[in-house]
């Protein structure tokens, strides 16, 4: 099984390749017939590895553990990790320990590509997002926070006031998308789940020193709190 999913992996690079040199579709996905599938897709990106500073390997643990408990728990859902470029050192980490755990290709895979755009240029049939967002919810920051504010505009960030004005890390907070949100209506997407992970960047606000006691800790707990959440707006 180990060997027909790398097969299948490399014939798909080798597809978006030649996609790529005709000016096609950017990304790389795995997975195989997308459209044709019933589960219910949440796009997430890698919690905390960027500006927060957490460590790969830990988060790249953290994050397949996660999505295994996940798909085990939720029959009717899928996963796809996404991040900007298939060079990213967290997607290839996850991509090759999911491909060890054995996790179902057609639950579990990585995009390569922007989050905002996960249907118009990923054609993943997805409904909902993951945002790592600030502990204040708000817009700008930089990274995946400033896109995906950026993208779903006012309605957006007015949403997000109204469900909470702060969260604390290893939690995460469902925000139905209004219909008048770019991201609605471009994407099709319904709700965006912000989670918060843990920050060890000196720099941020609740940086954990080095901490991964309790770093770890807080990762798992962002991720389960998402799929939770993702699990209970698609029941
Ligand atoms: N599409 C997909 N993935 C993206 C995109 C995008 N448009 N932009 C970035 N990523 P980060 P953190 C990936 O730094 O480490 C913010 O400023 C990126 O390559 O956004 O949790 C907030 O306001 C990386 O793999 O989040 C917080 O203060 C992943 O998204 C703080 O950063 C997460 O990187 C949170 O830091």
């Amino acid at each position: 099984k180990e060997k027909d999913t790398q097969c299948m992996e490399t014939e798909t690079i080798q597809i978006n390749n030649k996609k790529a040199a005709e000016g096609g579709k950017r990304g790389d996905s795995v997975g195989g017939d997308i459209s044709s599938n019933s589960l219910h897709t949440l796009a997430f990106p890698s919690i905390s590895t960027a500006d927060f500073q957490f460590n790969h390997e830990k988060a790249s643990d953290i994050i397949v553990e996660s999505i295994d408990e996940a798909l085990n728990k939720f029959k009717n859902i899928r996963l796809v990790m996404v991040d900007l470029s298939s060079g990213s050192h967290i997607l290839s980490l996850v991509k090759d320990k999911a491909v060890k755990k054995k996790l179902d290709p057609l639950r579990f895979f990585t995009f390569a590509g922007n989050i905002t755009l996960i249907n118009t240029e990923g054609n993943l049939g997805c409904t909902v997002i993951a945002n790592a967002t600030n502990w204040r919810l708000k817009p700008g920051g930089g990274g995946v926070n400033a896109a995906i504010f950026s993208a779903g505009g006012e309605a957006l960030k007015l949403a997000t006031k109204e469900q909470a004005g702060t969260i604390s890390p290893g939690k995460s907070l469902v925000v139905p998308l209004p219909s008048t949100s770019p991201l609605f209506k471009r994407e099709g997407i319904t709700h965006v789940i912000h989670v918060l992970g843990p920050n060890m960047n000196p720099e941020r606000p609740n940086y954990l020193k080095n901490d991964y006691v309790k770093g770890c800790k807080i990762l798992c707990e962002a991720y389960s709190s998402l799929f939770e959440s993702f699990a209970s707006v698609v029941h």
